[in-house]
């Protein structure tokens, strides 16, 4: 992805995180775009499979996955695919992931390990990501950088804050990737081979 200007650049963006970490409610604020969203009525076949006894309010679960479009300015639109939570749809995220310049890890605090397996697979696949910690109710429970401990990540990995129902804080965390993708490319296209 080189950002030009004058050009309009389109960029795949993947959202990702433990089930109902709030990345269909991310995808919703921001998209200018109807979401294309997949959600269904949770009904008894997810009893025992789809965990919701941290997400109580939860009464749909996002059957494929999450579709949104956002423009960052004039220059670059930005795609974004949020990926299913459940494990049993696992067999997508190779698919998911083609194309994409970076990830957003969507995190809730209390419920951190939710995310490793999302971390696990994006390191593997060397696609950069960051890790945005949802404030359910602006209350931040650990700070970023307790949350990097937590998650053995690197120190080059951003950690960041967001209300996922607001728009202008899920822009910011997607500016917040598309810069580090953009330094990421520049360190490695400097980098001594
Ligand atoms: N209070 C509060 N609720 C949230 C927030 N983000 C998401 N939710 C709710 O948490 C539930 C799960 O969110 P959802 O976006 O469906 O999670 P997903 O499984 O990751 O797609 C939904 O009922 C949302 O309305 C938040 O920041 N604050
Ligand atoms: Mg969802």
């Amino acid at each position: 992805m080189a950002v030009r200007p004058g050009r309009v650049t389109s960029a795949k963006i993947v959202i990702a995180g433990g089930f109902g970490v709030g990345k269909t409610t991310l995808v919703g604020s921001v998209s200018e775009i109807t979401p294309l969203t997949t959600e269904a009525i949770m009904t008894s076949a997810g009893v025992g499979v789809d965990d919701t006894r941290n997400v109580p309010g939860k009464t749909t679960t996002t059957v494929a996955m999450d579709f949104g479009r956002i423009s960052i300015d004039r220059d670059l639109i930005l795609y974004l695919f949020g990926t299913p939570g459940q494990t049993r749809f696992w067999f997508m995220w190779d698919e998911l992931v083609r194309g994409a310049i970076g990830a957003v890890v969507m995190v809730d605090t209390r419920r951190l390990a939710d995310c490793f397996a999302a971390i696990d697979f994006f390191e593997h696949r060397r696609l950069p990501y960051l890790v945005a910690i949802n404030c359910s109710d602006g209350v931040q429970y650990h700070n970023a950088d307790d949350v990097r401990e937590a998650l053995a990540i690197s120190s080059d990995v951003p950690v960041v804050s967001c209300d996922a129902r607001s728009r202008e804080s899920t822009k910011n965390v997607l500016i917040s990737l598309v810069e580090y993708v953009l330094s990421m490319r520049r360190t490695r296209a400097t980098a001594p081979a």
